[in-house]
This record gives structure tokens, C-alpha cells and sequence, in this order.
């Protein structure tokens, strides 16, 4: 008995460890360690040092993490499984995008991608959300201001990560074929300072 309970205690202590090392269960177990520490102790009761057979007290621990799980599905993408489509309207027609999660169209958090080839223009323009925006491959040249100005430019290279505050004017210009990731909440839109700019209206 008291050796189980120090492979319990053992047991407990490398469960985090599994959780980011086991490959499947670890996507698992990572994606539901996201919801909030207290909403998950009031449904989880703590489990019980004593008296639990390890198979069991891992089984408790899992039909727990079930819960949180039904909110969301557990999603696994790499970068194969992306379809790209063609640009939302108001985007120069170069480039291509894919959603990864929600509907921009739509009220809630959305993660886009957007892929565009070298000296792809998106000319000044502003949101009425933040927009994130993180560089998976590629970088860019990114201002900010109604005014395109080259010299005003920074570069974002690929894994940098830019905040576009709400109605904060700004610009980007691509270097290289360049993906990024656009983290922003919906209903989204594009507006141009300049409406000559607008793809759509060309
Ligand atoms: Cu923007």
C-alpha cells in the first residue's frame, strides 16, 4: 500500500509531463489545460491521494477532461491539411486564404491565413477589431499611418507578431511568398482610407 502511494504521488506529479511529451493524448490534454484553472477544479473534484488504483484514478482524470472538450472540438491540423481558397473580397486577388477556425462573417474569435506572393501591396486600411497578426512563413513590411510611406516601414519577419489596434490605420507589403495567421473577432471588415484602393470597387 504504501508503495502504491508513492507511485501515486509519482503518478500525479508526471502527469503534466505526459500530457506535453505523449504524442495524441498530449494534443489532447493540452488543448483542455487552456480552460481556466478554477472553471475546471469545480467540475474535477481533487483526485484522492489514497486508495486509487493508478488505471482508475487516470480514467477519472479523463472522462473529466471530456467536459470542457464537448465546448470545442479537439482539432488537429498541420500545414498539409490547409485548403487554400481564394482571398475574401477586399483583398488584393493575389493572394489566397484559409480559415482555420470560426467565420470571420461572422460574431466570435476567428483564426485566418492569408498567402501572398513577393510585393503583394495591401494598401492603408483600418478594422473595427484588433487585428493579430502572426507571420508563419515569408515577412513582411508592415506601416502604420493613412499614408503609405516606405520609409515608415518595419519589417516582420516569420514568427514575429504584430497588433493591429481597432481603427488603427496601417499597411503591408510582402517579401518573398509570406503565410500569415490572422487572429481577430468577427464580423470582420476591411476599409480603405483611400476607396480607390479597394479591390472591389476596381
Ligand atoms: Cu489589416
Amino acid at each position: 500500500m504504501r508503495r502504491l502511494a508513492r507511485t501515486l504521488v509519482g503518478l500525479s506529479a508526471a502527469t503534466a509531463l505526459v500530457a506535453l511529451t505523449a504524442p495524441g493524448v498530449g494534443a489532447h490534454a493540452a488543448a483542455t489545460k487552456s480552460t481556466p484553472p478554477a472553471a475546471e477544479k469545480k467540475q474535477q473534484p481533487p483526485p484522492p491521494p489514497e486508495k486509487k488504483q493508478p488505471p482508475s484514478a487516470e480514467k477519472k482524470q479523463a472522462t473529466a477532461e471530456k467536459k470542457p472538450a464537448a465546448t470545442a472540438a479537439h482539432k488537429v491540423m498541420n500545414i498539409a491539411d490547409i485548403t487554400w481558397g481564394p482571398a475574401p473580397a477586399g483583398l488584393p486577388t493575389a493572394a489566397q486564404a484559409a480559415v482555420l477556425h470560426g467565420d470571420p462573417g461572422k460574431p466570435g474569435m476567428f483564426i485566418v491565413r492569408l498567402k501572398a506572393p513577393d510585393g503583394t501591396q495591401i494598401m492603408p486600411h483600418w478594422h473595427h477589431a484588433d487585428e493579430h497578426v502572426t507571420v508563419i512563413a515569408g515577412s513582411v513590411m508592415v506601416g502604420m499611418g493613412p499614408k503609405w510611406d516606405d520609409a515608415g516601414m518595419q519589417a516582420l519577419n516569420t514568427g514575429g507578431h504584430a497588433l493591429m489596434p481597432r481603427k488603427q490605420n496601417h499597411y503591408v507589403r510582402t517579401k518573398g511568398e509570406t503565410i500569415l495567421q490572422i487572429t481577430a473577432t468577427g464580423p470582420f471588415a476591411i476599409t480603405y482610407v483611400d476607396p480607390k484602393d479597394d479591390p472591389r470597387k476596381k
